[in-house]
């Protein structure tokens, strides 16, 4: 069973993902993307589509026309976890 991250574990995830930002509701990380256009938008959320049925781990998201937010947490755990960290560095890796 995932368990939700302690305060230092996630103090210390947090520190190595500058671009995202720590919500409450729900409890997890959340990062705006925005891109050139729809297609683009478009293409990377099937590129985190893809990592995310990989890892069995999936976003909360949305998109209008070329911006993407997406929000990590992990139901299984009521938290933000550590598969929330590392699909975080997954999906930051997509970028250029
Ligand atoms: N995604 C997220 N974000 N949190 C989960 O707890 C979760 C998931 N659980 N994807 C997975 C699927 C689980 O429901 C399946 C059965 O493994």
């Amino acid at each position: 069973m995932i368990e939700k991250l302690d305060d230092e574990a996630r103090a210390l995830a947090l520190a190595e993902l500058p671009e995202w930002m720590a919500v409450s509701e729900p409890d997890g990380i959340v990062r705006k993307f925005t891109f050139p256009d729809f297609v683009a938008a478009f293409g990377f959320m099937t590129r985190v589509a893809i990592l995310a049925e990989k890892a069995d781990h999936h976003p909360e998201w949305s998109n209008v026309y070329n911006r993407v937010v997406i929000t990590l947490t992990t139901h299984d755990a009521g938290g933000l976890s550590q598969r929330d960290i590392d699909l975080a560095h997954a999906i930051d890796a997509l970028l250029p």
